[in-house]
């Protein structure tokens, strides 16, 4: 089935994307390996990329239901714009953004990364976005900051999974430690193939930290919070004994219920066969140095 940008999206934001992309965005619509060619990452992958039908129908996102294309069907309902995000706890400058005006259209870099859900099957996703550690350093983190909490929209009557509750404490809700933060792999995307985020993919703005497993990157982010406090996240209330704050992608330390020493990749097809996991993700040049000295066994 060959999907349309108007099939995944309400007519209204349809035509305030249409706004947005005459606005800015169409440099990359129009022409992106031009337009992209200044801005290809040393962070991206060369692994082949998923398919846009693929990355916006095969989605976890419980606000919208449990189910894998739950988020695609039902995902319509959530009004992306305006939106803003509150900066607060302990930074010197706090307070309540426009999404624009935190990510510009002019300052997205595309990431092509591979994507691994705790779940055993991933993906390679070209984002748009900006480095998390850019918001973070214009907010002012103060001295005594350690980590950084994150959380999505609440509003049942845009997010209907919240109003069955399934268990889950809403907000969902996610966290860093400050230098997993700053990592420069950490990202906001606000975008992918080039385009303003699908619903089902979090618009306007999420999280992205490719090491990491898929839950530690929340969708449509409505506050981000620096404390001094490990934040408390969904999957830990949850069941801590199966989900932790760390979440590092790592084929040697398995889920209790499943092994996570392989995965498969997303349109690989029924023969394609499993793949091995990497450790971090195939990240490790840049974060391995993050976990120095710690047990990632228990710390998992
Ligand atoms: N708010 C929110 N963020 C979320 C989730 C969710 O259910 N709610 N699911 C997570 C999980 S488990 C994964 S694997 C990724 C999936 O992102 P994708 O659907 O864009 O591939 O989103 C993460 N972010
Ligand atoms: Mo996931």
């Amino acid at each position: 089935m060959k999907l349309k940008w108007s099939d995944v999206t309400p007519e209204q934001s349809y035509l305030d994307r249409r706004k947005f992309i005459a606005a800015g965005a169409i440099a990359l619509l129009g022409t992106p390996a031009l337009a992209l060619a200044g801005k290809t990452s040393r962070y991206s992958t060369v692994e082949k990329q998923n398919t846009f039908e693929e990355i916006t129908n095969y989605n976890n996102f419980y606000e919208f239901g449990t189910g894998k294309t739950d988020p695609a069907s039902n995902a319509g309902s959530l009004k992306t714009s305006p939106w803003s995000v509150r900066i607060e706890g302990m930074v010197d400058h706090p307070g309540s953004y426009g999404v624009e005006d935190l990510v510009p259209d002019s300052a997205l870099e595309e990431r092509i990364y591979r994507l691994r859900c705790v779940e055993a099957w991933s993906m390679v996703i070209p984002w748009l976005g900006v480095p998390l550690a850019a918001i973070l350093k214009k907010a002012g983190p103060q001295s005594g900051a350690k980590y950084v909490a994150f959380q999505t929209l609440l509003d049942p009557k845009q997010m209907p999974g919240q109003a069955y509750g399934g268990g889950i404490d809403w907000p969902y809700r996610e966290g860093l430690r400050l230098d997993e933060a700053m990592n420069p792999l950490t990202i906001l995307a606000t975008g992918l193939y080039g385009r303003v985020l699908p619903n089902q993919n979090g618009a306007p703005i999420r999280l992205v930290v490719p090491w990491k497993y898929g839950f530690k990157s929340i969708k449509s982010i409505v506050a981000i919070s620096l404390t001094d406090k490990q934040p408390r996240t969904t999957w830990q209330m949850l069941q801590p004994s199966e989900y932790g704050f760390y979440a590092n992608v790592n084929p040697q330390v398995d889920h209790p219920r499943w092994s996570q020493a392989t995965e498969r990749r997303i349109g690989s097809g029924l023969f394609g066969g499993r793949q091995e996991t990497l450790m971090f993700n195939g990240y490790g040049d840049e974060v391995a140095s993050l976990y120095a000295g710690m047990n990632l066994a228990k710390a998992y």
